[in-house]
C-alpha cells in the first residue's frame, strides 16, 4: 500500500477521500481562527505523501536561458536567500463543488465550503532563486512559464506538476515563495515538507507541494493537471464535446464568500431575538474584499457585515498594498430576527476592489468539472417560537 506511510491526521477533518487523502475542516470551526491551524487546514493530495529526507533533499532549477542548472540543499535554500513571510489564503478550484452537483452531476471530489484555508508561509522568494540560477529579464521571453514538479508520483512514476506565468513568478509584487515554513513551523508532511511553492492569489493546484524541480520554459507544464483538468467551461459543454485545449488553465481565482455559521438546518430560538452570521470572503489575484452583504430573507433585503482581517483581539494588520491582498477576511453580522419569520434563508455575497461580485445562482456557472463554484451562498435555518 503506497499510502501506508501517509501521516496521521486530525480527527475533526471531514474526509472526502482516504487514498489519496482529501479532507476539509467542519465549516463551523473554519471561521474560529483568522490563521487556520495547520492540523485542520484543508488537505488536497492527488497521490501518496512522499517521504523526503531533508539531508539528501535537493531542489533542482533548470532551463533558465543564459543561466546554468542549480541544485540547492534545504540548508542552502534557508541560508543563501532572505527569508520572506506572507499570509496567504489557499483555495482549491473545486471548493463548493457539492453545490454544482445539486444542479447536475459533475466529476470530482464532493467538497463542501471549506476547501479553503489561510496560513502564514515563510521561505525564499522564487525570484531570488531564479536570479541565482542566472535569470536575466532581457534574455527570457516574457511569455514564458515556470514549471514545478512535485516528488509525489504514481505507480508509473508520473509526478504531480503545474506551472505559472513567468511574470507572476518574477514580479516584485507577486510574492511567490518557495516555502519551508507554515504558521511558523516546518511544513507538515501533508502540506509539502520540506518545500512547497506558494503562489498567492492563484488557484491551489499551482501551489506545488514536495517541490523537486523548477523549470523555466516557453511551454506550460505538460502535466495532466495543467492541460486536461482545472479549466473552466460553459454549462453547454459536456464530456463528449469538451476540448481542453480551448480553455486557459485556471490561475487567478474569482471572488468568493460563504457562510460558516449557522449551519444549514440549524435552529435559532425566537427568544434570542437576534442571529449572528459568520463566514469568510476572499478574491484571487491580490484583489481585496471591500464589502460583504448578508441577507436574512433570501436576497430581498441586505445588510453590510463587519470585516475582520486579523486574529480577534489583535491589532488589525495594516492594509496590504494595492494588488497584494493575499489573505481572506472573516466577516460577521449580528441582526435582529425578522418578526414572524419561521424560516430564514441566509445569503452572502462579497465585493472586491475591482467591484467583481459573485453570481446569484449556480446553474449559469455550472461546468462539467465543478470548478470555480462561487455563487451567492445560501443557508436555511428554522426559527423556533
Ligand atoms: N502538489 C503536489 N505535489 N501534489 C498534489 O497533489 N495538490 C494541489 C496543490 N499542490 C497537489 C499539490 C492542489 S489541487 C491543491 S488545492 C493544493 O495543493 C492543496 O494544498 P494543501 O493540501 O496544502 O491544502
Ligand atoms: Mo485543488
Amino acid at each position: 500500500d503506497p499510502y501506508s506511510t501517509d501521516p496521521e491526521r486530525h480527527p475533526a477533518l471531514r474526509i472526502n477521500s482516504l487514498k489519496p487523502f482529501n479532507a476539509e475542516p467542519p465549516a463551523e470551526i473554519l471561521s474560529d481562527n483568522y490563521i487556520t491551524p495547520s492540523a485542520i487546514f484543508f488537505k488536497r493530495n492527488h497521490l501518496p505523501v512522499p517521504q523526503v529526507d531533508p539531508k539528501s533533499y535537493r531542489l533542482q532549477v533548470e532551463g533558465v536561458p543564459g543561466g546554468a542548472p542549480l541544485s540547492l540543499s534545504l540548508e542552502e535554500l534557508k541560508t543563501r536567500f532572505p527569508k520572506h513571510t506572507v499570509t496567504a489564503t489557499l483555495q482549491c478550484a473545486g471548493n463548493r463543488r457539492s453545490e454544482m452537483n445539486k444542479v447536475k452531476q459533475v466529476k470530482g471530489l464532493n467538497w463542501g465550503i471549506a476547501a479553503i484555508s489561510n496560513a502564514t508561509w515563510s521561505g525564499a522568494r522564487l525570484k531570488d532563486v531564479l536570479l541565482a540560477a542566472g535569470y536575466m529579464p532581457e534574455v527570457v521571453r516574457q511569455t514564458s512559464h515556470v514549471q514545478f514538479e512535485g516528488l509525489d508520483s504514481d505507480v508509473t512514476g508520473t509526478t504531480y506538476g503545474a506551472s505559472i506565468p513567468l511574470n507572476k513568478a518574477v514580479s516584485e509584487e507577486g510574492d511567490v515563495l518557495l516555502a519551508y515554513q507554515m504558521n511558523g513551523e516546518d511544513l507538515p508532511a501533508d502540506h509539502g515538507y520540506p518545500v512547497r511553492v506558494v503562489v498567492p492569489g492563484t488557484v491551489g493546484a499551482r501551489n506545488v507541494k514536495w517541490l523537486g524541480k523548477i523549470i523555466v520554459s516557453e511551454e506550460e507544464s505538460s502535466s495532466h493537471w495543467q492541460q486536461n483538468d482545472y479549466k473552466g467551461f460553459s454549462p453547454a459543454t459536456d464530456w463528449d464535446t469538451v476540448d481542453f485545449k480551448s480553455a486557459p488553465a485556471i490561475q487567478e481565482l474569482p471572488i468568493q464568500s460563504a457562510i460558516t455559521q449557522p449551519a444549514e438546518g440549524a435552529v435559532v430560538e425566537r427568544s434570542a431575538e437576534e442571529v449572528t452570521v459568520k463566514g469568510y470572503a476572499w478574491s484571487g489575484g491580490g484583489r481585496e474584499v471591500v464589502r460583504v452583504d448578508v441577507s436574512l430573507d433570501g436576497g430581498r433585503t441586505w445588510q453590510v457585515a463587519q470585516l475582520q482581517s486579523s486574529e480577534k483581539g489583535q491589532v488589525p494588520a495594516p492594509s496590504p498594498p494595492p494588488g497584494r491582498a493575499w489573505a481572506w477576511k472573516l466577516w460577521e453580522l449580528t441582526a435582529p430576527l425578522p418578526p414572524a419569520a419561521q424560516e430564514l434563508e441566509i445569503v452572502c455575497k462579497a465585493v472586491d476592489n475591482s467591484y467583481n461580485m459573485q453570481p446569484d445562482s449556480v446553474a449559469p456557472i455550472w461546468n462539467l468539472r465543478g470548478v470555480l463554484s462561487n455563487a451567492w451562498h445560501r443557508v436555511k435555518v428554522t426559527v423556533k417560537e
